[in-house]
């Protein structure tokens, strides 16, 4: 367990709920950059089966998970809508179920990796996971709410409270457009279980190829708006230049937009950094995504870079999952060696050789290395 630079200073009370967080959650498989708030990293080396297990998934929470009783749990649904809602969990499942594997990634992922270093989580590789998402359709209750010409932005908000009196609520805008995806799902369970306190018990949303940040947890509240929220998670949270600066450059905020998709990516996940293999056949694997857009080749290269050669893409794919890839490699030569993996999507986007820099860190996409050393036997 590594307890990150970001931890709040706990108090006593506090203190032997982490304990307890730590011997129960973790097994040395999340890392653990804060407590309260629950920030959760996944190792990178966990991330090896499809569907993340529930226990392993990462968590980001920018607040205390807040005291939820599903069973007196209502989603209210207002604004410019021609018929306000207020829905419990039993009319709300009435909409008809639905079960989506999806990945969920945060704004920030790999944000450590950036140079110079930006504030935020310090997050490596591992605030991400794919999961089987068990919920209604969004626009479904939408349809039934019936939203008015001027209602062009949902504003979602959670039951989960500000820290502090100077602290922003976290609400988030979702242009009406992508809520009205078949895919967008109002979401009750993961992975086949009621939804855990900490992802969003007992209802959150589900935006399949759009970052985490739109992905609302213990949502109760949603108001159809003419307008993006004004609140500091919209206005200068998850915002990204829209033209390219140099790194630690500082950004006029007019040139500064929302970050929405995903970008496609791929991380190693065997061999591990560091790890000592004998002469012959070495198996690399990991994980490729990107929007919704599917995983057209995974490359691997062992030479830096001057010869790549195509990953076997894994059987297990859904549209807004990941695809594991496997590339086994005949290392004939004792040395230490660089291995790096680039996926290309559909659309023929590729993973980039060096950072695209933004001000916060967000969406880290380069292509992945990970040095391993071959032994003479
Ligand atoms: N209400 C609420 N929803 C939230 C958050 C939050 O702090 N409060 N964090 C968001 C962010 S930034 C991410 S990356 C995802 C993380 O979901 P998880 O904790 O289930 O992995 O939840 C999102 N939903
Ligand atoms: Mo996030």
């Amino acid at each position: 367990m590594i307890v990150g630079a970001g931890a709040l200073p706990l108090g006593l009370a506090d203190m032997s709920w982490a304990a307890q967080t730590e011997a129960d959650q973790t097994k040395g498989k999340l890392i653990i950059h804060s407590t309260r708030p629950e920030d959760f990293e996944t190792v990178v080396e966990a991330l090896d089966s499809w569907i993340t297990p529930n226990d392993l998934f990462f968590v980001r929470s920018h607040m205390y998970t807040p005291s939820a009783d599903g069973a007196n749990w209502k989603l209210k649904i207002g604004g410019a809508v021609e018929k306000p809602l207020e829905l419990s969990m039993d009319q709300l499942k009435a909409f008809g179920e639905v079960t989506l594997p999806a990945l969920l990634e945060c704004t920030g992922n790999g944000r450590a990796f950036h140079e110079p270093r930006v504030a935020g989580v310090q997050w490596g590789h591992g605030a991400v996971g794919n999961a089987r998402w068990t919920g209604v359709r969004l626009r479904d209750v939408l349809k039934k709410a019936g939203v008015k010409p001027q209602g062009k932005y949902l504003t979602l908000d959670g039951a989960d409270k500000p820290i502090t009196k100077v602290m922003p609520d976290f609400i988030r805008s979702l242009p009406v457009e992508k809520a009205m995806d078949e895919h967008v799902l109002l979401a009750y369970k993961m992975n086949g279980e009621t939804l855990s306190p900490s992802h969003g018990y007992p209802l959150r949303l589900i935006v399949p190829g759009w970052t985490g940040a739109y992905w609302v947890k213990w949502l109760n509240t949603i108001t159809l708006t003419d307008h993006e929220d004004e609140g500091f998670f919209m206005k200068t949270a998850y915002r990204a230049p829209k033209i390219p600066v140099a790194p630690g450059a500082d950004v006029n905020p007019q040139d500064m937009e929302p970050v929405k998709e995903l970008q496609v990516k791929s991380i190693i996940v065997r061999p591990t950094p560091g790890t000592k293999v004998p002469r012959g056949a070495v198996k690399i694997m990991g994980a490729a995504w990107s929007s919704g857009d599917a995983i057209a080749r995974v490359e691997v290269s062992t030479d830096m870079g001057r010869t790549w050669q195509r990953a076997e893409l894994g059987k297990d794919q859904a549209r807004y999952a990941w695809r594991f890839w496997e590339y086994t490699w005949k290392a004939d030569r004792p040395g230490s060696y660089l291995i790096m993996a680039r996926a290309t999507d559909s659309t023929g986007r590729a993973q980039p050789i060096s950072p695209t820099w933004n001000p916060s860190g967000y969406l880290w996409n380069v292509i992945d290395k990970v040095r391993i050393h071959v032994e003479a036997s």
